[in-house]
């Protein structure tokens, strides 16, 4: 018997704002003027607030950190396409996303100095605290989406933010398995940002694209320029629409890089050479979003030089503030583990503030 294809399949890539600054019309996205000033001003806070983190944590005023840099558009943009009413479930890249979602910024320099309570965001119940522990939200995130449709939100969806290293996890896997078959309404959005700390992205799978990992799933999969905040916006936003009209999940690979370290612990020249970090600031998100803006005429030099003297004052404020108040509850993670109090968690505080009473005493 001769042997059948049974399948074949074909791998998508979406760019519509090159690095120049040229946009496809025919694809480009119907943006209000305020939605792209909102979506440049926090790619643009996210910017600023990264640095001066940076320099906080050299300075020894903020512990350690991942640097957020030159990703701007691959977290901001799906932010812009989903609702104050959706779940963002993300990891620990997507600062502006975050700031976007509502998060304050001194609640960004309470968790990177140590303090739960830097987690706490009243504002935005719906976006989830930061995850450390690679790909564990994202079988939350199919949870979150699926439950909201069983209690009844008609349209709810849940986006789930990821990296390129966490597609070896298998709770990846789980997740893509269990939306699929469950058709839970969940964006997955990979962050691949072509490293997991010194593991470059070949390292990490065989497979051409992350976005392909989607048809095992029976899903649909699409790989986008993510330094593209137009294509990353689009190919989002369809993915939401398709979520909404109950048609299941989709998973999307925003192709970037991470201009700067892993994190401050992290020393990115023993692995990677100069000359791809220069190649990739020529692909800058924010350098290319601009020179859109000024293109569709409604920016310019002096609305930057502006919009950056504000934003300084804001992240100085901020600072300022998160530098007068560091007095936190020394045992308030144990408060977060359970719902209720738990004998074993409070066993762990009493100990654990026992040993602090005696490196106290002991000096
Ligand atoms: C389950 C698990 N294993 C290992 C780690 C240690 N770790 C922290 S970040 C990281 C690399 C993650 O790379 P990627 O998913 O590509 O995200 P990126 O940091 O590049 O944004 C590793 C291995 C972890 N946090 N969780």
């Amino acid at each position: 018997m001769a042997l059948q294809t049974l399948d074949n399949f074909s791998i998508d890539y979406l760019q519509i704002l090159d690095e120049n600054g040229n946009v496809d019309r025919a694809l480009e996205p119907d943006l209000s003027r305020e939605d792209l000033l909102r979506l440049h001003y926090y790619m643009t806070l996210s910017r600023m607030a990264d640095a001066r983190m940076l320099n906080l944590q050299r300075q020894g005023r903020l512990g350690t950190l991942p640097a957020a840099t030159g990703q701007e558009a691959s977290f901001c943009a799906p932010v812009l396409a989903i609702r104050d009413t959706d779940w963002f479930v993300g990891s620990y890249r997507e600062l502006g996303g975050r700031l976007m979602r509502g998060e304050p910024l001194i609640n960004v320099l309470h968790f990177y100095n140590g303090f739960e309570e830097g987690s706490f965001n009243p504002e935005s119940p719906r976006t989830l605290p930061v995850s450390i522990i690679l790909a564990s939200q994202l079988p939350q995130a199919v949870g979150l989406a699926y439950g909201s449709r069983l209690q009844g939100e008609k349209d709810t969806v849940a986006l789930a933010v990821f990296g390129d290293g966490a597609t070896s996890e298998g709770d990846f896997h789980e997740a893509l398995n269990f939306a699929g078959v469950l058709n839970a309404p969940v964006i997955f959005l990979c962050q691949n940002n072509q490293y997991a700390i010194s593991t470059p992205r070949e390292l990490q799978t065989r497979s051409a694209t992350i976005a392909q990992k989607a048809i095992a799933y029976g899903i649909p999969g699409i790989q986008v320029d993510g330094n593209d905040p137009l294509a990353v916006f689009k190919a989002v936003g369809d993915a939401v629409k398709r979520a909404r009209e109950d048609k299941g999940p989709s998973l999307i690979e925003a192709v970037t890089y991470r201009m700067l370290m892993h994190t401050t612990a992290d020393d990115p020249t023993r692995y990677r050479e100069e000359a791809q970090v220069e190649s990739w600031k020529a692909r800058d998100p924010l350098v290319r979003f601009e020179k859109y803006l000024i293109q569709k005429q409604i920016w310019d030099e002096k609305k930057q030089k502006d919009l950056e003297d504000k934003l300084k004052e804001t992240i100085d404020q901020a600072v300022k503030e998160f530098e007068s108040k560091r007095e936190f509850k020394p045992d308030a993670p144990f408060d977060h583990v359970f719902g209720n109090s738990f004998y074993l968690i409070e066993q762990q505080r009493a100990q654990f503030l026992e040993n602090l009473k005696k490196e106290a005493e002991n000096g």
